[in-house]
């Protein structure tokens, strides 16, 4: 149990900074009371879901939402705050130029727009010492013959080799893949494997990033994080569920028994050594739910999840498995997926000199009563409008 522990308290939840604002689905943006004005702000929302789990000390940014003039300045902010900067998402998908695709467009003038902004996310990670830059391309075709598919992966793999370059000591890149939408024909980047490939062929520094929600329904996204862990290619996650499509809802709200089964091949892999560099990161909207609070529970889901895989008896587990005991390695599983380890993460929290219950202790904190009261105009997260 000493080892179980040791492991939860080492593990780190990324919270994204676009949770922390309005947002919504292209219905409906519903503006809440007290979000925050601007990316200061953000961080001080993220600080709170630090202080009450003692796990998610880090921030994901997201830029142009989170343009500010002084990174660095930025950077320090959050060091005040007790948090730091995360990963660095690139945004080449909200801007007119970007209609037919961004570095896989067939004018040579908007993928340099596209590229230059990718390298000015690394500058930004310079400025503020993220280490670790997101690439999510909306690039794709809505119809047969719209472009030539494979002429945009040549333009992909020209701009991620830029890039890559640029990238200094102990930077690296995350790319994401996507099945579908915005496109709705042929995506650039649709699957684990098409970023997999683009990144063994660029090197050490580029690794895939797993998006939870951008799967086809009953696609084993276990074994996606098995392989690309054994390959030394997994960098890390956006978590979130989805009943239907790419929903950005809270992690493990959807299918507890799926992060179950994603944060065991973590563990048997040995995916949450800090070595390893998996980054556990939300990717999430809160349409309808308070934020600060939709995050702390979707990180307690994530730990919840990961002490489960961590109750798995390994041992056990291997015995059943090596006597072809197919009933008793998966009641092995079964077992810990079933197991309520509430108790022993209040007890873990209370170790780490937090109260038991984060929700409860946010909800009493009065941080919510603050920002509402001071906070007049909050913006909108970036997305969903
Ligand atoms: C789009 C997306 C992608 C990015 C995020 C900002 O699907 O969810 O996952 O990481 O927007
Ligand atoms: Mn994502
Ligand atoms: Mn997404």
């Amino acid at each position: 149990m000493t080892d179980i522990k040791a492991a939860l308290r080492a593990q780190r939840i990324e919270t994204p900074s676009w949770a922390y604002g309005n947002s919504g689905t292209r219905f409906k943006v519903f503006a809440q009371k007290g979000v925050p004005r601007d990316p200061y702000e953000k961080l001080a929302d993220a600080a709170q879901v630090h202080a009450h789990t003692g796990i998610a000390p880090t921030v994901a940014l997201h830029i142009p939402w989170d343009k500010v003039d002084d990174y660095a300045d930025l950077a320090r902010h959050a060091r005040d705050l007790g948090v730091g900067i995360g990963a660095i998402n690139s945004n080449v998908f909200q801007d007119d130029d970007y209609m037919l695709g961004s570095v896989t467009h067939p004018s040579a003038g908007v993928r340099r727009k596209a590229t230059d902004h990718l390298l000015e996310c690394v500058d930004i990670m310079d400025a503020t010492g993220s280490d670790t830059l997101k690439l999510w391309f909306s690039d794709g075709l809505n119809y047969p013959g719209q472009d030539d598919i494979r002429a945009r992966q040549d333009r992909l793999a020209d701009s991620l080799a830029e890039v890559y370059a640029r990238l200094g000591d102990g930077q690296r890149f995350l790319l994401e893949y996507k099945l579908f939408e915005p496109a709705f024909y042929a995506t650039d980047v649709p699957d684990w494997g098409t970023a997999y490939a683009h990144c063994v062929k660029l090197g050490p520094k580029a690794q895939v990033v797993v998006d939870t929600g951008h799967h086809a329904p009953g696609t084993n996204i276990e074994f996606i994080v098995a392989f690309l862990l054994r390959e030394g290619k997994l960098g890390g996650f956006d978590f979130n569920s989805r009943f239907y499509a790419d929903d950005d809802l809270m992690v493990g709200a959807a299918d507890p028994f799926q992060l179950f089964r994603i944060m065991y091949e973590v563990v048997r892999g040995g995916g949450l050594d800090p070595e390893t560099g998996v980054a556990f990161m939300l990717d999430q909207c809160h349409n309808i739910e308070p934020k600060i609070p939709g995050q702390i529970r979707s990180v307690m889901n994530v730990q919840e999840a990961t002490a489960k895989a961590l109750l798995v008896d390994r041992e056990a587990l291997a015995a059943a498995q090596g006597e072809g005991d197919v009933l008793g390695a998966n009641a092995v599983v079964m077992d810990a997926y079933n197991t309520d380890v509430r108790p022993l993460l209040a007890e873990l929290r209370e170790e780490m000199g937090l109260a038991p219950d984060p929700m409860a202790a946010y909800a009493k904190s009065g941080y919510f009563e603050k920002i509402a009261a001071e906070r007049v105009g909050g913006t909108q997260a970036g997305w969903g409008a």
